[in-house]
């Protein structure tokens, strides 16, 4: 072993030790990105059947996380509940505009549900509370002419999805995770949570929902993410 081996801390990423870690991890995840290529690793079609056959409840390429992992852009903001707002604005008949108050006056919904993230953790039976998809659809009432949702965030990420993917049953805009108040670190005071879609359709922090005619690509979509996002087809990039 060579001095500069026991020089530093492990994970004390500094000068050229820095670049060597760094660049043996990104070594290691391109190495795995390839032999899942060679392997077919991919759609659905491909993906092991059980022998009801029902599908897995691993998506495909997924491996599964006790912890609960925090990803998102760097910025954490802090939402006072008495400053709280989420509105809601173009293709309903109803432009909600509400308070703390006015959203914890809705009926409320518990479900529990598994997360499933593109950069491949899955997480199992996650118990969310909040208001279902159903309940705050049926408050806005969106127009005929609606078809998709964009989600508005505090720290300026934005995501789009269909309006036939949010309608779903298992859909919630979610105030609590496991019997606790959703953390500021997981995008409290509250987030809308789509199992059916990969995590990063989840907004953290949102603050607004706007109904359009037409779709637009939010910060992921327009930076290689997949515009629809299922893990059962494996639908990450592009
Ligand atoms: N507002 C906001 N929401 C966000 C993000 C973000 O950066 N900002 N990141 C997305 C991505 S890429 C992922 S994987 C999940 C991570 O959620 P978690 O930190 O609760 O695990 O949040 C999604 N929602
Ligand atoms: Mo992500």
């Amino acid at each position: 072993m060579s001095d500069e081996d026991q020089d530093d801390a492990p994970f004390g990423l500094s000068g050229d030790r820095a670049g060597t870690i760094l660049g043996d991890v990104k070594r290691k995840l391109i190495d795995t990105k390839e032999q899942w290529a060679r392997d077919g690793r991919g759609m659905s079609a491909k993906a092991p059947q059980s022998a009801s056959g029902d599908k897995p409840r691993l998506p495909p390429g997924q491996r599964l996380t006790q912890d609960f992992p925090v990803l998102d852009l760097g910025i954490q903001p802090a939402i006072a509940l008495r400053d709280w707002r989420l509105t809601v604005s173009g293709l309903v008949e109803n432009s909600i505009d509400w308070g703390w108050e006015d959203f914890r006056a809705q009926p409320h919904t518990k479900l529990t549900t598994d997360i499933h993230c593109v950069t491949t953790w899955s997480r199992y039976g996650n118990a969310w509370e909040g208001v279902c998809a159903e309940q705050f659809l049926s408050v806005v009432k969106p127009k005929p002419e609606a078809a998709h949702l964009i989600f508005h965030c505090h720290d300026g990420y934005t995501t789009n999805v269909p309006l036939k993917a949010f309608a779903d049953d298992d859909v919630i805009i979610a105030h609590s995770w496991n019997g606790e108040p959703l953390s500021r670190e997981h995008g409290g005071p509250i987030r809308p949570i789509i199992p059916k879609l990969y995590f990063w359709k989840s907004a953290k922090w949102c603050k607004h929902i706007t109904f359009l005619d037409k779709d637009a690509p939010g910060f992921w979509e327009v930076r290689g993410y997949h515009n629809n996002g299922d893990p059962w087809k494996e639908e990450r990039y592009g």
